[in-house]
């Protein structure tokens, strides 16, 4: 008779799912006993990069992957990158070690008390099989919620002794759809109001990226001759930027983005909460009069959506077809212009005075701006590539630069909860995918040096694996972001946000990539170009003046 762990193996590898990220403890270490030739587990050495490249990997694959952390502490490590997960609807089945069922009443040593209840809210089941031989069709439904829309991150408690107990190869394996089409009397309504709006707009969010609606967002944008922003806070970006009907990045506020939607009598939402707001700006929504329409395919997003009508649906399939329903009509001649101010870009309060410097020890050197770091970066990077960026001060900044408007599907990415420590592991689970796929795009994180502290570890990880990942590192010396709030909020006295006396390119070095420091724009064009010719991992640490954010 098969084992549990043979059955279990045997379900995922029906499933296609053959990507174990983990990071083990005595409870996990049955599970991986025998681990079969034809998986691969991928070691991180912290549990945030462990979600963090999981998540990079799925998102990269457009397809499940599995998690398996330590019970407890491990899934407790865990958390910040499921959440963020959980926000950016990646298909995730996260899985812990249990301590031995016969003891568990007696909450042994590593024991996970209430092992289901630890990763809620964040995740959108999560279970610990009753009996032993449950264990693989628990699999089967994990892989099931996982994938259907909204697709999310699910959670399975294992515990250690199931693996060796012999079940049945009963026939667990299923398959489920990843898409739902729209309900074709709402979808009529809904082409037949955009038919009667004089001037229509279209804000696209990152669903309309995960289900691959990039041309379908473009030919209905081209039909209706309407300008295309992206939602806030753009966790991906599904609309070329390059394009003429290109607006920019709504501001994440109350009555910044009301006013930015100004002129329109109608707002299309498409795979977006409506809207994901973050300093409290009070005002108006919408604009005066205007009617707005949200496709989402969570009904939870509906549900809580501030103001308009919403439609169930899959964004490529509803998409494609508003284009049949709608009539083609020009382009209105007031496109908006190309983002041009922080405040359109940047998800952070505009406008707060500059950060100090706290970089002492660079006094002497004339540093560089941000500014210039994108310039001399967007001199040799390929047009092809994929950036994950968590540099919170500066993505106008980036956003602005030659390499920052993003013209290709897929290639940007960043946190979709706003929490760090997500882009590094996030970057490297990209490049595995990138691997696996054949597409062998270079990875570029973009990442602050506030930022870089939180899953620092997932540079080993690629180094281990020979990837092809540059991080490029924002050097100012403090929590740079934190300041401009604080001057902003108009409070005084905060400590804490200064962080002097890290030495970045030795931490990369630490790991086994290539660490290096620059500090001028011709040493960072120069390198750059280096670690995109050389291949492999570098760390570039880009000192830059605080003072110039
Ligand atoms: C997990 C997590 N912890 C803390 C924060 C709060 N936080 C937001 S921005 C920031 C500072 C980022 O510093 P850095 O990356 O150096 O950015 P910059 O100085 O360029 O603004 C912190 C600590 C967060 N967003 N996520």
């Amino acid at each position: 008779m098969p084992t549990v762990r043979e059955v279990t193996f045997h379900v995922l590898r029906r499933l296609g799912v053959t990507a174990i990220v983990g990071n083990p403890g005595s409870t996990e270490e049955a599970f991986l006993a025998d681990f079969p030739s034809d998986f691969q587990y991928i070691l991180a050495l912290h549990e945030s990069c462990v979600v963090g490249i999981a998540e990079g990997l799925s998102q990269g694959l457009r397809a499940p992957v599995v998690v398996n952390v330590h019970t407890n502490a491990g899934l407790g490590n865990a958390m910040g990158n499921i959440i963020t997960a959980a926000l950016g609807k990646t298909p995730l089945i996260v899985t812990a070690g249990q301590q031995t069922r016969a003891m568990l009443l007696g909450e042994p040593f590593l024991a996970n008390t209430d092992a289901e209840a630890l990763p809620k809210p964040w995740v959108k089941w999560s279970y610990e099989p009753r009996r032993a031989k449950d264990v693989p069709a628990a699999f089967m439904r994990a892989y099931a919620m996982a994938v259907q829309p909204p697709a999310g991150p699910v959670f399975l408690s294992l515990p250690m002794d199931d693996w060796d107990q012999p079940m049945d190869d009963a026939l667990v394996f299923r398959t489920v759809s990843r898409r739902q089409a729209p309900d074709p009397e709402r979808l009529a309504m809904f082409a037949e109001l955009i038919g009667q709006s004089t001037s229509p707009v279209l804000v696209y969010g990152g669903d309309a990226a995960r289900c691959g609606a990039w041309e379908e967002g473009v030919a209905l944008a081209e039909r209706l001759g309407a300008p295309v922003w992206l939602a806030p806070l753009p966790e991906r970006v599904p609309f070329p930027q390059d394009h003429p009907l290109y607006a920019g990045v709504l501001p994440p506020a109350i009555a910044p983005l009301g006013a930015a939607l100004a002129g329109h009598d109608l707002v299309l939402v498409v795979g977006a909460p409506v809207f994901r707001y973050y300093p409290f700006v009070p005002g108006d929504c919408l604009p005066d009069g205007a009617r707005l329409l949200q496709i989402t395919d969570d009904p939870a997003e509906a549900a809580r959506a501030v103001v308009g009508d919403s439609l169930l649906g899959d964004a490529k399939l509803v998409l494609a077809a508003l284009a049949t329903h709608v009539a083609s009509r020009p382009a209105r001649v007031s496109i908006p212009s190309r983002p041009s101010s922080p405040a359109q870009a940047a998800p952070v309060v505009p406008g707060g005075p500059a950060p100090e410097s706290a970089a002492d020890e660079n006094a002497a050197i004339p540093a560089m701006t941000a500014q210039q770091v994108f310039a001399a970066m967007s001199e040799t990077v390929p047009d092809d590539y994929v950036i994950a960026f968590e540099a919170p001060s500066f993505m106008a900044a980036f956003s602005q630069s030659p390499m920052g408007r993003m013209a290709r599907p897929d290639s940007y990415y960043m946190t979709a909860s706003g929490g760090l420590g997500w882009a590094m592991p996030a970057g490297v689970g990209h490049a595995l995918a990138e691997r696996r796929t054949g597409r062998n795009r270079p990875v570029v994180v973009i990442i602050g040096d506030g930022s870089f502290q939180y899953a620092v570890q997932s540079i080993w990880t690629a180094v281990q694996h020979r990837l092809h990942v540059i991080f490029v590192v924002l050097k100012n010396g403090c929590y740079g972001i934190l300041k401009s709030f604080a001057a902003q909020m108009g409070l005084s006295g905060v400590p804490g946000l200064d962080i002097p006396g890290i030495d970045i390119a030795a931490l990369g070095k630490g790991y086994g990539a290539d660490g290096r420091r620059c500090e001028t724009a011709d040493q960072v064009r120069d390198r750059f170009a280096a670690a995109l010719a050389a291949g492999g991992v570098t760390v570039i640490e880009a000192v830059i003046d605080a003072t110039a954010g």
